[in-house]
């Protein structure tokens, strides 16, 4: 790269952020962070630094919100980026029946204040939108798989905040000739997951169960499946679709679903124990509507960019297990 080029990330301390952080430095990125003040300043870069790239040189983060624009307006016009990528959110589908307030107002709002605060100051950079599966709801092709063309009827207040953001982005994108895309993510995972994510969840419960910490591990519903893959993967496909010669919408997914309790069967099985006896199903852990089942078709993604995923549903949890036991 002759030129080196700013990213600016908001969201940066997120699982998705930490990884994506580590793949722009690597390509010579100058990196600036979004980060929230929280009232235990060292959680604040904690995925970063499990990453090793904070501090670094070419890594700046700033304190504001998605929901306070005047923070947006004011590192967009002291960095002027060349990338934008809009990952931040609350981004738990259950929390977002419980808050489902401030869940519209960082995924929904936040986006449009970015986008206001962009096209004010940065028009020509691009924008990336951290869409997601969750936007197309219990909406499945006759083949079983959701793509970009699925319709798209979300049933949990965060679905309903990113379709907003989704549509406000194409909106912007054919109104104003910005370069934003939306990114369609599938559920990815890896060690950097939040422990309320199930995958991370199940991994973390079995392993203090087979060092005798624990002996049960409550769940909510095991027959949903989703279609998992590993964050790494999946910023490289971020990266890729703001380098493609025009701003378009990409589904991102491996094409292989798996029940909840096929992932509990995985890792249960690889630590010798047996689901049967340890496993709870409490209610508290049901949502009031269920995503029965996602399976994405990233044809688009692979053939326009040429990306495909190197980890399998059983390479992920097989890292996600061994780093647990570090
Ligand atoms: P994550 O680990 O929950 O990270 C979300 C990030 O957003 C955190 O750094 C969080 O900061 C930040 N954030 C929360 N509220 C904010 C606000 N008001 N202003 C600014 N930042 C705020 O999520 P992830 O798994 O990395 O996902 C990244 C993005 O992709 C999210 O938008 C998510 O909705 C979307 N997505 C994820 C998946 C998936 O399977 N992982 C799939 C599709 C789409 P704090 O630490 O301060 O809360
Ligand atoms: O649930 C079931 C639960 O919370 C997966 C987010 O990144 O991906 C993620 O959303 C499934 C659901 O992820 C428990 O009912 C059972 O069917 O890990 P999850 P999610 O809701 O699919 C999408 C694509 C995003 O965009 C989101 O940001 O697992 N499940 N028992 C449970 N889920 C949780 N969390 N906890 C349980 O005890």
């Amino acid at each position: 790269m002759s030129e080196r080029k700013t990213a600016f990330i908001t969201g940066i301390n997120g699982q998705d952020g930490s990884y994506l952080t580590e793949l722009l430095l690597n390509k010579g990125y100058t990196v600036v962070g979004l980060v929230r003040r929280l009232s235990v300043p060292e959680s604040q870069t904690s995925r970063l630094e499990e990453a090793k790239v904070y501090p670094h040189k070419n890594l700046h983060l700033e304190y504001g919100d998605l929901t306070d624009q005047s923070s947006l307006f004011r590192i967009l016009n002291r960095y002027k980026p060349d990338e934008i990528y809009n990952l931040g959110a609350q981004s738990h589908v259950r929390v977002s029946f419980d808050a489902p307030q401030f869940t519209t107002d960082v995924i929904a709002m936040g986006t449009l204040n970015l986008l206001e605060a962009m096209r004010e100051i940065c028009p020509d950079a691009r924008m990336y939108q951290a869409g997601s599966s969750e936007m197309f709801g219990n909406s499945i092709d006759a083949d079983g798989f959701q793509r970009e063309t699925t319709p798209m009827h979300p049933v949990s207040p965060y679905g309903c905040a990113k379709l907003y953001a989704h549509n406000l982005c194409q909106t912007y994108r054919n109104s104003y000739g910005m370069f934003i895309s939306n990114g369609i993510l599938f559920n990815h995972e890896s060690s950097r997951r939040g422990g309320n994510f199930v995958t991370n969840k199940i991994v973390k419960g079995a392993l203090k169960i087979a060092e005798g910490k624990e002996s049960t591990l409550a769940l909510g519903n095991l027959e949903a499946t989703r279609d998992w893959g590993h964050s790494k993967d999946y910023v490289e496909a971020m990266w890729l679709i703001l380098q493609h010669t025009h701003p378009d919408d990409f589904v991102c997914s491996t094409g292989k679903s798996h029940s909840v309790g096929d992932v509990v069967k995985y890792v249960f099985g690889r630590l010798d124990l047996c689901p049967d006896q340890h496993i709870i199903i409490d209610p508290k852990y049901f949502r009031p509507q269920e995503l029965d089942d996602l399976k994405g078709d990233s044809t688009k993604l692979r053939a326009a960019l040429g990306w495909k995923p190197s980890y399998s549903f059983e390479t992920l949890l097989e890292e996600m297990i061994q780093h647990g036991k570090i």
